[in-house]
């Protein structure tokens, strides 16, 4: 049992050097503990709403005073005082006192910071480290690390839209520790920043999320640019390191089709496009293929990928249980990339969670666009048992903040990191 006393909220500044909301709370025992969060720019249509105070003098009305005034008042209000039992509870509350169904009212970034100050305070009082926490929470052991998918080439929104993919992300598959996963990337990541030097004549200036981001000449360059790269480190492409994509395709889907630089798909003809991709190079995870509300056409691409490629739910899915159900009746994908902000609650996602995993489906933890750093994404993923971990590119504190958490809790466990799975076919 934890008795609240106060929770409180403060306006800070993400990575891009826009406002977000930290929280903390305050147990009666004296427990006190903060939580930020963080914000997307890619954003899937079915998110929670982040409220933002639209005041066009002030941050270009991104200000987040209004989200921040609702934990101090209204939350507060609600929460002061209250002895609760689960994270739940707490959720529940705030849900209610909302009313709305995307969290508009408070704001997604309100609750959210509530729900993770509270799970960390809880963390604390029970003296056991957040991972463990969030292992207790879903009511299982812990048991692997998740692996790092790394993000090494970005485009889309993250990069000035220069080229339509948003990230190309390397994955090192024969890497046993997050350690080793590190050093792989470390050296994939230089020779990348010397070849486009060479290249492309660029300095490694990077984007959002840290990754290199020349202007390559069409989307194929970045696959073929990494493969390259790989290589370049003395490593085996497709065996010590194999690559990931988030196509984020909503963001250049169209009425008239998928706008891939100067050509123009139709579904059809891109899922031919992905899978030409997933066979040309060495592609073990694509994420968002087709767009959010190209539902018709995503069992085909799950089926065309089976056995090779998981197809990973990003904005489709936007961890909402509702959608995740969708696509696991229809067959649409085998993996879910989860992100608390995008359901605002802990105990959300954590439905989100089991739906995917009593589906037989792959879960990948994953950071946003515009992170803080706080390193609570990195206990989560392993208290969840993540298979995957994503937080973007090895530059940049807001990204280290979770891989040095990461290895952190490597050192102090000793768990193993998850195995790389063959996707089973359909
Ligand atoms: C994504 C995320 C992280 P954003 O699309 O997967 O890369 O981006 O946070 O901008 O939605
Ligand atoms: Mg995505």
């Amino acid at each position: 049992m934890f008795t609240i006393q106060k929770v409180s909220a403060l306006e800070i500044l993400d990575s891009r050097g826009r406002p977000t909301v930290k929280a903390t709370c305050v147990f009666q025992d004296g427990t006190t503990a903060s939580a930020s969060v963080p914000s997307g720019a890619s954003t899937g249509a079915a998110e929670a709403i982040e409220l933002r105070d639209g005041d066009p003098k002030r941050y270009q009305g991104l200000g987040c005073r209004k989200a921040v005034a609702n934990i101090n008042r209204d939350i507060n209000a609600a929460l002061a005082g209250r002895t609760v039992k689960a994270q739940e509870e707490v959720d529940a509350v705030t849900r209610e006192l909302d009313g709305t169904a995307n969290k508009s009212r408070l704001g997604a970034n309100a609750h959210l910071a509530v729900s993770l100050a509270f799970a960390r305070a809880c963390a604390q009082a029970r003296r056991v480290p957040l991972y463990q926490h969030f292992a207790d929470m879903m009511g299982q052991p812990l048991r692997t690390l998740p692996r790092p998918t790394i993000n090494l080439f970005s485009g889309g929104k993250h990069a000035g839209e220069l080229c339509p993919l948003q990230d190309v992300l390397v994955v090192p598959v024969s890497a046993t520790t997050i350690d080793q996963s590190l050093a792989d990337t470390f050296a994939v990541y230089q020779s990348a920043a010397k070849l486009i030097a060479k290249k492309y004549h660029m300095r490694p200036l990077s984007a959002d999320e840290g990754g290199l981001a020349p202007i390559f000449p069409d989307p194929e360059a970045m696959f073929a640019d990494a493969v390259e790269a790989i290589e370049q480190a003395g490593l085996r492409p497709g065996h010590d390191v194999a690559l990931a994509v988030d196509v984020a395709s909503s963001h250049f889907h169209t009425a008239n089709g998928y706008q891939l630089g100067d050509r123009l798909l139709d579904s059809p003809t891109m899922i031919e496009e992905l899978a030409r991709w997933a066979k040309n190079y060495p592609l073990v995870s694509l994420e968002d293929g087709l767009s959010e509300e190209d539902w018709d056409h995503w069992p085909k691409l799950r089926e065309t990928l089976s056995g090779q490629t998981r197809v990973v739910g990003d904005d489709l899915l936007c961890t909402n249980p509702e959608r995740i159900r969708k696509a696991v009746e229809l067959g649409a994908a085998d993996t879910l990339l989860l992100k608390v902000n995008q359901i605002g609650s802990l105990s959300e996602a954590k439905d989100a969670c089991l739906l995917a995993r009593r589906a037989g489906w792959q879960v990948t933890i994953s950071a946003r666009s515009g992170e803080t750093e706080d390193d609570w994404l990195a206990d989560l993923a392993v208290g969840w048992a993540g298979d995957q971990i994503k937080v973007g590119s090895i530059t940049q504190s807001e990204r280290l903040s979770k891989y040095n958490r990461l290895l952190e809790i490597e050192t102090a466990t000793r768990l193993p990191l998850v195995t790389w799975p063959t996707p089973a076919p359909l």
